[in-house]
């Protein structure tokens, strides 16, 4: 049987061959996830984020488990935009994995960056596909830290968590790196610290109702598993709200206009990029340029000049 059969039986370890195709962006990729794409759309996914160490593993492990006793198949994708290609599971996520290894209805898999974030972004779009069309209920997509890359992925995302935790310093630290508008779910993580309340006080005020919708926020203690329920509870009624949202078919449009964009300025960029690069006329106006024959700007109005023509304006 083929990869993509193989798939739609929910073959984790197909899964985990898909996936590592379309992260090597591999010529079968484009095939598998045509094939794939048809059946998608029946899982909900959730973005988990925050900054580093706040319990975003350690919470996605316990909701793993809640999860599975709920009779939900879980798939995770930990992505790491700052880590560099291991070419497949990181250390941590092996170690995770194998507490989960005889159930065949969770898989973890982490994707890292080769350098290329809007190609991480795809890659985890495609692999977002995949898991669905293996039958996951749930897709878990786990991301360090709240950059632009970081919020590019967790736009893959129908639900987003933001993690935070009491003693992060300075809470307005999160409000200005705009991590407080990402969040449709708050979850204020190691409730057993002190400063806990505040945090969870200084968090709600900070959160408004938006399009009739207000951001609860959830206390849990990832450690021990506590608050876990009432996260997936609250995940639960998000979900309801937005399929019952009357705006939800111009959304979902938005989404796959977003995504076809962006795709097709990614492919855009990279081909017209190649070319100019191995191009003699790039090189000699590198030449000039170093001779100070032209300067920069000039240099590079005369490239786009040229290509504007090669495109047929
Ligand atoms: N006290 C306490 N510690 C916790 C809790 N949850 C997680 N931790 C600890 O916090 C540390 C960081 O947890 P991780 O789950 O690795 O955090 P993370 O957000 O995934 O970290 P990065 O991936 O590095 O950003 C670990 O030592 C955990 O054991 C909690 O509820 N209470
Ligand atoms: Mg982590």
């Amino acid at each position: 049987m083929d990869i993509p059969s193989l798939v739609l039986k929910g073959d984790n370890k197909a899964v985990a061959r898909a996936i590592t195709l379309v992260e090597n962006r591999d010529e079968q990729a484009q095939q598998l996830v045509k094939r794939l794409y048809p059946h998608t759309g029946h899982a909900f996914v959730i973005g988990v984020t925050g900054p580093t160490g706040t319990g975003k593993s350690t919470l996605v492990d316990k909701m793993i488990i809640e999860y599975r006793k709920r009779g939900k198949k879980v798939g995770v994708l930990a992505v790491d935009p700052s880590s560099p290609f291991t070419g497949g599971a990181l250390l941590g996520d092996r170690i995770r994995m194998l507490r989960h290894n005889l159930d065949s209805g969770v898989f973890i898999r982490s994707m890292a960056s080769r350098g290329d974030v809007g190609g991480l972004a795809r890659a985890t779009r495609d692999a977002v596909r995949i898991f669905d069309a293996s039958g996951k209920d749930i897709i878990i997509i786990e991301t360090v830290g709240i950059g632009q890359t970081e919020s590019e992925i967790i736009r893959v995302a129908d639900a987003t968590v933001v993690i935070l935790m009491p003693q992060l310093g300075d809470e307005i630290q999160a409000v200005k790196a705009g991590i407080m508008e990402i969040g449709d779910i708050f979850v204020v993580n190691k409730f057993d610290l002190e400063g806990a309340n505040r945090t969870f006080y200084n968090t709600a005020a900070l959160i408004g109702p938006r399009n009739g919708w207000k951001p609860p926020v959830i206390r849990t203690v990832a450690k021990t598993g506590k608050g876990i329920p009432e996260l997936l509870d609250a995940l639960r009624k998000f979900r309801e709200y937005q399929e019952g949202q009357p705006n939800r078919q111009r959304v979902q449009k938005e989404k796959i206009a977003a995504e076809l964009l962006g795709r097709v300025k990614q492919e855009l960029t990279e081909t017209v990029l190649r070319k100019l690069n191995q191009s003699p006329e790039f090189q000699q106006l590198v030449d000039r340029t170093l001779a100070k024959k032209t300067d920069p700007n000039t240099a590079a109005r005369t490239l786009l000049r040229r290509l504007i023509r090669f495109t047929g304006e």
